[in-house]
C-alpha cells in the first residue's frame, strides 16, 4: 500500500503530466485512497481534541510554571511563597543564591502572610518546660505562637559533646558531596562576616576561629544531603515532638562568636521550627508583626543555653538572636509541621 508521502508523489506528477484532479477522482483507486484519508482523520477527531486539550489543561501550565519558578527571581519567590512545601524556608534554591534578600526585613515582609493577631494576644512572655508530653505539647504550644524552652529536651544526645566546628570541618572537607550540596543546591547565610562560603568558612585560622580576628557568624542548610545522616546521629527527634509532625529533613546550624548573631527578620517557611543549642548561651529577641502593633507583646526577650530546645513560630514573630557570654554559640535545629 502507498505511504501518504508516496501518495502525494503520485498526485504531483499526474500534475506535471497535465492530469487534472478532476480527471483523476474518476479513478476509483484514488477515490478509495483519499476517502480511506477522511476517514482517518474522522476516527482520530476524538484522539485529536482529546490531545489539544491535556497539552492546554497539563502541559500549558506546567512550562508556564516552570519559565515563572526557574526563569524569574520575583515569580520563584511569589510561588514558593504559594505553594510553599517541606524544606522551604527563607531558604529556598534561588532565595540561597541571593542572600541580601532573605536579610531584608522589608521585602520580607512585602510578601509574608499577615499574622491573625489572635494567636499572640495572649502571649507576654516565653515559657519554660520539662517532661514535656506530646498531648500538652499538641496542645499548648505545637501551632501556637507561644515560644517555648525545654530544658530536659537533649537527654540521650551526643550533639553537644561531638558537633562542633572541627567535627563539622571533617564532614564538609573539600571536593565533598556535602560541601557541593550546601554551596549548589542548600544555603548558607554569611550573617556578621566577609566569608562568602562554606570552603572559607572551614579554612579559615585558629585565631579567627577564637575570635581574635574578624568576626564571624554564619549559618546553612543541609538540605538532606550526605550530612544530614552523620549529623542525625548525633541527635534525635526531640521527644516532645510526635513523630507525625516530623516532616523535614533538613537540619540548621548556626554558629557564630560571642557579640555577634542573626539580624531581625521573619522565616519564610510554612510552619515553626525547634532549635537545641548546644554550646553557648544565645539571647532571643522576638517582636510582634507590625499588624499586631497594640494586640500582642511588642518585644520578648530570652535567652537559652547549652541543653535547651527552643521552639517558636519564626514565620509569625520577627526574631533576631544575639551571642552572649564568652563561648562560641553552635545549634542544630529543624522545621515540625
Ligand atoms: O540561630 C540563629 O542565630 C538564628 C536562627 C533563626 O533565625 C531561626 O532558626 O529561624
Ligand atoms: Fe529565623
Amino acid at each position: 500500500m502507498a505511504t501518504a508521502r508516496e501518495f502525494e508523489g503520485i498526485l504531483k506528477q499526474a500534475d506535471s503530466l497535465g492530469v487534472s484532479d478532476e480527471q483523476l477522482n474518476r479513478l476509483k483507486s484514488i477515490r478509495k485512497i483519499r476517502n480511506e484519508g477522511k476517514k482517518w482523520r474522522q476516527q482520530n477527531a476524538d484522539f485529536i481534541i482529546a490531545g489539544s486539550v491535556l497539552f492546554i489543561a497539563f502541559a500549558l501550565p506546567v512550562m508556564s510554571y516552570y519559565l515563572i519558578q526557574f526563569k524569574t527571581r520575583l515569580g520563584s519567590i511569589l510561588l514558593q511563597r504559594f505553594f510553599a512545601t517541606n524544606d522551604q524556608y527563607y531558604k529556598t534554591e534561588n532565595v540561597t543564591k541571593h542572600n541580601c534578600i532573605v536579610q531584608s526585613r522589608e521585602l520580607i515582609d512585602s510578601i509574608r502572610h499577615p499574622v491573625d493577631c489572635s494567636r499572640c494576644a495572649g502571649v507576654t512572655d516565653v515559657k519554660y518546660a520539662t517532661n514535656l508530653s506530646h498531648e500538652e505539647f499538641l496542645e499548648k504550644y505545637a501551632f501556637t505562637m507561644q515560644p517555648l524552652v525545654v530544658k530536659d529536651g537533649q537527654i540521650n544526645w551526643t550533639a553537644r559533646e561531638t558537633i562542633n566546628f572541627g567535627y563539622l570541618k571533617t564532614i564538609y572537607t573539600p571536593g565533598s558531596k556535602a560541601l557541593d550540596m550546601v554551596n549548589s543546591r542548600c544555603q548558607f547565610f554569611p550573617y556578621n562576616t566577609d566569608i562568602d562560603n562554606m570552603e572559607e568558612f572551614f579554612n579559615m585560622s585558629k585565631s579567627r576561629l577564637e575570635g581574635k580576628e574578624d568576626h564571624w557568624y554564619v549559618g546553612w542548610s543541609n538540605c538532606g544531603g550526605p550530612s544530614a545522616n552523620v549529623l542525625k546521629s548525633h541527635y534525635k527527634l526531640p521527644y516532645f515532638l510526635p513523630m507525625e509532625l516530623d516532616h523535614s529533613r533538613t537540619d540548621w546550624i548556626f554558629m557564630g562568636l560571642p557579640g555577634y548573631g542573626a539580624p531581625m527578620h521573619v522565616d519564610y517557611v510554612t510552619s515553626s521550627s525547634w532549635q537545641a543549642q548546644l554550646t553557648g548561651y544565645k539571647k532571643w529577641t522576638l517582636e510582634t508583626p507590625p499588624e499586631c502593633y497594640g494586640t500582642c507583646q511588642s518585644q520578648i526577650v530570652f535567652t537559652v543555653g547549652p541543653g535547651d530546645i527552643m521552639v517558636f513560630d519564626g514565620t509569625s514573630w520577627f526574631h533576631k538572636t544575639d551571642v552572649v557570654g564568652d563561648d562560641m554559640s553552635v545549634v542544630i535545629g529543624s522545621e515540625y509541621y
